[in-house]
């Protein structure tokens, strides 16, 4: 684009998620030349893993998956693109993982990825690297004695978000090294490196260990971030001899190593080629979406859901999250997340439609908005916002159409199109009150919405009425693999200038002609439905604000 890229030069973005790794690559013209995905469950079955996790059945909220698992697919991705890709073209490397997973290399960690035999497979050569076989991810919640250690080291869960962009949070890095400190301390002794899921796999790419880049650093309660390094008090607060257990920080644009010889010879990459700092996967989609004006949000419907914009000047609170902009070092990411997102949707898409999206989206056509007053709370899995445990919660909200004062009923089950429309608007009606309490635009000037479910119109158009703006999409809704593979092009582009390039430069005023573009989906819904939508958010955060005096945790 504008001759700053080589026309004939290719840039791979990976993207370690949840359920699946998938890949994207483009070209010199910033556009999708090939994609790629290894779905866990059903491609690497013998790990028996349901939805990419194991889920601890005594109910404590441990969540985890198996690290080798992470390593073969990538054995497995790269055997599959190859038929597909001129791997000698590929000038830069980058990825997304998962936010806030973290792996732990055991003292021969450094010696094994040094030294990888380009004859066998990453998996079995990396079987002993381990001090713990299951890494704990961003939907554990086992850490809420450690969370409340952190805070109080620092003077309090607010403090705490000031100094870090986040008060302490169960899935968050910090917590969950000082459990496995406090109840496993012979294998913190034993872990020579934590890496994040992002610099993980980028340590196996370069053959060494690559250090935590400065975005996703942000989600592990550790980094301070206003002068974006460790913070000494609160990494003695979580564990002794952690900073060297840590590593360095990096900015997301530098280079993180050459790749190593390992996929040179295996894969035939040219030995040229740099791997730039990986990345946490809401950040990169950031990127990939190329958001950068601060009235605009975008959704990400994936395993998660998760809402986000840009800000130059961040309130960090007592809700939601700042992360240093990936691609922008004077702005700021700001974000919140739900971890009932997708999987929470197809437990009612499987109970009341059949199984089906079809049948879902007719039932969400069919039902009228508002849904009759019928309102609904779905945790699947214990919540992060609000803190809530695994349960249910129907309520019908009588008059719901006049504004007026409103009794509310608790019920134990709705009909099953109601359910489908009480879900979508339960999911979106909290993102619209939360955001709005985090201080997030509203109404945005848009949304561009991304991840696996914004393939579904009649959830985009539910997106649409509730938040009062227009809906977006992009090409694909793989927005992660695509920001990552961005995000090479870019770091490629700053390492050739030595200097920090903005991004806009790759693609100038030509956005149109890449793959990065936004087409509207939906208008803006009607703006009577929208006030009426209003009164129920308010509503809806008053009844989420007593469920939470009752049952949160604290
Ligand atoms: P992640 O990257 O977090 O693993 P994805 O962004 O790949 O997740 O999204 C996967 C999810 O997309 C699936 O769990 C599925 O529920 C959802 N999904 C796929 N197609 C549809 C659809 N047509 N409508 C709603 N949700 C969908
Ligand atoms: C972000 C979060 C999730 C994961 C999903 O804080 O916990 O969105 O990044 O992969």
């Amino acid at each position: 684009m504008a001759g700053l890229l080589p026309s004939d030069a290719l840039f791979l973005g990976f993207d370690s998620s949840t359920q699946s790794l998938k890949a994207t690559v483009l070209d010199g013209n910033l556009v999708i030349v090939d994609s790629e995905s290894v779905h866990f469950d059903t491609e690497l079955p013998h790990y028996r893993t349901k939805d990419g996790v194991y889920r601890d059945p005594s109910g404590n909220g441990r969540i985890v998956s198996p690290t080798l698992m992470w390593v073969e697919a990538l054995d497995v991705l790269l055997e599959k693109l190859k038929s597909k890709v001129d791997y000698g073209k590929v000038v830069a490397i980058s990825g997304s993982g998962q936010q806030h997973g973290s792996v732990y290399w055991n003292k021969h960690g450094k010696a094994i990825l040094t030294s990888l035999d380009p004859k066998k497979p990453l998996r079995i050569q990396l079987e002993d690297a381990f001090s713990v076989r299951e890494s704990p991810i961003w939907m554990d919640s086992s850490t809420t004695s450690q969370c409340r250690e952190l805070e109080k080291a620092v003077g309090g869960a607010l403090e705490l978000s000031k100094l870090t962009g986040s008060r302490a949070y169960e899935r968050y890095t910090g917590p969950q090294i000082r459990k496995i400190y406090q109840t496993q301390p012979d294998v913190y002794n034993d872990t020579e490196r934590i890496s994040l899921v992002s610099s993980f796999i980028a340590s196996i790419l370069i053959g060494n260990y690559a250090s935590i880049d400065e975005t996703d650093g942000a989600g592990m309660n550790l980094m301070d971030i206003k002068q974006r390094v460790w913070s000494k008090t609160i990494l003695e607060a979580t564990a002794p001899g952690l900073e060297e257990k840590l590593g360095h920080l990096a900015p997301a644009h530098a280079v993180a190593g050459l790749i190593s010889s390992y996929f040179v010879e295996r894969f035939h990459f040219q030995k040229s080629c740099i791997v730039i700092q990986w990345s946490g996967d809401n950040p990169n989609s950031l990127a990939g979406l190329t958001l950068n004006t601060p009235g605009d949000l975008a959704i990400s419907l994936g395993t998660s859901d998760t809402v986000f914009g840009i800000t130059s000047e961040p309130q960090p609170s007592l809700e939601g999250h700042v992360f240093p902009n990936p691609v922008d070092p004077n702005c700021y990411m700001v974000m919140l997340v739900y971890k009932n997102g997708s999987l929470t949707r197809e437990d009612v898409r499987n109970r009341c439609a059949e199984s089906s999206w079809d049948t879902f989206n007719k039932y969400l056509e069919r039902t009228p908005s508002l849904n009759g007053g019928k309102l609904g709370f779905y945790y699947k899995e214990h919540e992060i916002l609000p803190p809530l445990p695994v349960g249910f919660h129907r309520y019908v909200l009588e008059n719901v159409d006049s504004l007026n004062e409103t009794k509310v009923l608790e019920v134990q089950e709705f009909d099953p199109p109601s359910e489908v429309r009480a879900i979508i608007e339960g999911q979106f009606l909290s993102m619209r009150g939360h955001a709005e309490r985090f201080g997030m635009p509203t109404p945005p000037n848009r949304i561009i919405a991304t991840g696996g479910a914004s393939k579904n119109e009649s959830i985009l158009k539910s997106i649409a009425s509730i938040f009062g703006c227009p809906v977006y999409t992009v090409q694909r809704p793989d927005s992660a693999s695509l920001g990552a593979a961005l995000r090479a092009a870019h770091g490629w582009l700053c390492n050739k200038e030595g200097r920090f390039v903005p991004i806009s430069c790759l693609y100038g005023d030509k956005l149109d002609k890449t793959s990065l573009s936004a087409k509207l989906a939906f208008p803006a819904g009607d703006a009577d439905l929208l006030s009426k939508y209003t009164v129920l958010v308010n509503k809806r955060m008053q009844i989420e604000k007593n469920l939470v005096e009752k049952l949160g945790r604290s």
